[in-house]
């Protein structure tokens, strides 16, 4: 059974709450995605060189990426001449597969953070300005919280001015503990004294945020190293996993970011921002080729809820299947 109908069968009769805000979430891009796939195949009896070239387009449209685009295309072609495929929709479910097979290809990978009994799950969480990482920290502290999980916050963007502001802002709405410092303070110093507090309070999760000055390669290189080497001073292993916020609405930028930020220091994963926000949901698919980092979450929306785990298949139903309109 192809991909489509699969998740056609899995998804498509009972839907759970999370697949319901994928759906919801995503609905732009499957508005332009998918219903270009279909218009393509009531166009084609058959697909031909030209089918192909169109589907490159929509691909390349949706953000997939250049790389990527050439690859699936370059199987797919492969294995409709092998099995013979001329049919549009059949071809379409090659395509489904190939972007699946494409992700996983990758390596195993788990999405949710892992917490340990003897010492605190340390995030650091990096990312240019703007693109969404104070309201994605807030959204995964919640998340924690509401697994009854002790969650501190680390104000280490010590540079921008109302950084900590902002961040205290939502210390207080989650009614958590947050550690800041002096303005322009060494980030190191405050991620340090949180790592302390953290670990004699027997937090289970420290976020800590950090300003992302991708100008400075070096400063940012440098200081993210030092960031690590503090907190794992007083947190064996810690931290555990480094986070790097992208916005979806920023398309192919926002690939050449990770990039970046992949160079600087070693990521864990990936949190796409304002996947609501766009009709070029296909970056999921681009980040994970080019960095080979997993998406780990995905924010769909700007309610404290609206931030959910990684989930491929739901990915590829709400982007290709769904039927909300
Ligand atoms: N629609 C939507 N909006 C989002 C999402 N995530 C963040 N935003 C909005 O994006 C805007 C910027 O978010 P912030 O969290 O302040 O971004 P930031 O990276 O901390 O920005 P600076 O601290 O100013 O650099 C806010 O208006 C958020 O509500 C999302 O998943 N969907
Ligand atoms: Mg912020």
């Amino acid at each position: 059974m192809g991909l489509i109908k699969f998740l056609k069968e899995k998804f498509g009769k009972k839907k759970d709450a999370t697949t319901d805000k994928y759906e919801q979430g995503m609905e732009k891009s499957r508005k332009s995605f998918s219903s270009k796939l279909n218009n393509l195949s009531h166009k084609y009896k058959k697909v031909n060189q030209e089918y192909f070239e169109e589907v490159e387009e929509i691909l390349i449209e949706a953000d997939v990426g250049i790389n990527l685009t050439l690859k699936v295309i370059e199987s797919v072609l492969e294995k409709s001449k092998k099995e013979r495929i001329s049919d549009p929709e059949e071809i379409n479910e090659v395509l489904m597969d190939e972007l699946f097979a494409g992700y996983m290809d990758k390596g195993e990978y788990q999405n949710d953070l892992k917490f340990y009994e003897d010492r605190p799950t340390v995030l650091l969480v990096v990312g240019v300005n703007g693109v969404g990482k104070t309201t994605s920290i807030a959204k995964l502290a919640y998340r924690y919280i509401n697994q009854g999980k002790k969650v501190m916050l680390a104000a280490a963007d010590t540079f921008r001015a109302g950084a900590k502001e902002q961040l205290q802002t939502w210390a207080n709405r989650l009614g958590i503990e947050i550690v800041t410092g002096a303005d322009n303070a060494d980030p190191a110093s405050v991620a340090y004294d949180a790592a302390y507090k953290a670990k004699r309070e027997n937090v289970d999760l420290l976020i800590v945020d950090t300003a992302g000055r991708l100008q400075t390669k070096n400063n940012l290189m440098a200081e993210l190293a030092k960031i690590k080497r503090v907190i794992s001073k007083e947190i064996e292993d810690a931290p555990q996993d480094t986070f790097l916020i992208i916005d979806a609405t920023t398309g192919q930028n926002g690939v050449v970011q990770a990039k970046a930020f992949a160079e600087v220091t070693s990521l864990t994963g990936v949190v796409i921002t304002k996947m609501d926000g766009t009709s070029k949901g296909g970056i999921i698919l681009a980040i994970r080729d080019c960095l080979g980092v997993p998406v780990r979450f995905i924010g769909l929306g700007e309610k404290m809820d609206d931030l959910e785990e990684f989930d491929l298949e739901k990915y590829l139903y709400a982007l290709c299947v769904g039927d909300k309109e």
